[in-house]
């Protein structure tokens, strides 16, 4: 019987070749992907969020841990393509144009990720065309924006901008965070959500997503 339960410790104790070990054998075994995927790597994912949003954990860790996961999903990434096991969501992500910083938002990227998320990271200083483009092209359903400066923040409310006036806005959701972002300001410009920090981000994602559903 694959050890399932083994992976998920094994994410989050950051051990990417135990990980990878334990995924291939339990490919071999002939365990459904879906259920390497749910009950071994986003468990695993799960957990770490949930020890970063308690300051259990710091960013070394969850870096080693999403290193971790991502190589297990290259693993079985060809499986679930064959067997079109669908995502949670398809989410773009990018820092805002004219900033530069991203280790927060790849932080964001990969709880996405190990939240069952497919994401096309844009990476920094994205203009407003990029991500217009990620949702006509790669059929993304919510667009991540980060920032962290105040002379940048401006940048999401022209994207937002930019998206309705594509006509697009209505059809997908805009999450944004960064350092200088709140929550008010977010309801400012008009985003469909904010999150704080990483873990909470792929809460967030996880919503919106089941609020578009609806
Ligand atoms: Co810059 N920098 N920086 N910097 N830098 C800050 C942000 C600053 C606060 C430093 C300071 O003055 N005390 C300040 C901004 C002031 C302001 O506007 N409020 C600043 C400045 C001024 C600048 C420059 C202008 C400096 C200069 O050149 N004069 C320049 C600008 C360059 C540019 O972007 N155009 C600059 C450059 C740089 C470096 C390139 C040297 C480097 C970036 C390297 C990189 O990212 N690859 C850098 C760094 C490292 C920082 C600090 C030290 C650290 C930022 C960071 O990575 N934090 C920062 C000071 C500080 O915070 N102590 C600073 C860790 C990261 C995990 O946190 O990004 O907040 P954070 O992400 C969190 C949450 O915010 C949230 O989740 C993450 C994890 O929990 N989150 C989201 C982030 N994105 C989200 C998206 C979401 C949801 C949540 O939904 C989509």
């Amino acid at each position: 019987m694959a050890d399932l339960q083994a992976i998920a410790e094994n994410i989050i104790k950051g051990q990417a070749p135990k990980v990878q070990e334990l995924v291939q054998e339990a490919l071999d075994e002939g365990t459904p992907v879906r259920e390497i995927l749910h009950d071994g790597l986003i468990a695993g994912m799960n957990v770490v969020g949930a020890k970063f949003k308690n300051n259990e954990f710091y960013v070394p860790e969850v870096l080693i841990a999403a290193r971790a996961m991502k190589q297990g999903m290259e693993l079985i990434r060809p499986r679930l393509i064959e067997e079109k096991v669908e995502p949670l969501g398809r989410a773009a992500i990018g820092t805002v144009k004219g900033d530069l910083h991203d280790i927060g938002k790849n932080l964001v990227s990969m709880m996405l990720e190990g939240a069952g998320f497919e994401v096309v990271d844009l990476g920094i200083d994205v203009p407003p065309e990029k991500f217009i483009d990620a949702v006509n092209s790669q059929g993304t359903q919510i667009i991540c924006m980060s920032a962290l400066l105040t002379t940048t923040m401006p940048s999401m409310q022209t994207t937002i901008e930019a998206l309705k006036e594509a006509g697009i806005g209505d059809n997908i959701r805009v999450m944004i965070g960064g350092a200088p972002v709140t929550q008010a300001y977010a309801d400012q410009i008009g985003a469909d959500g904010y999150a704080p920090d990483a873990a909470s981000a792929a809460e967030k994602a996880k919503e919106l997503i089941e609020e578009m559903k609806k």
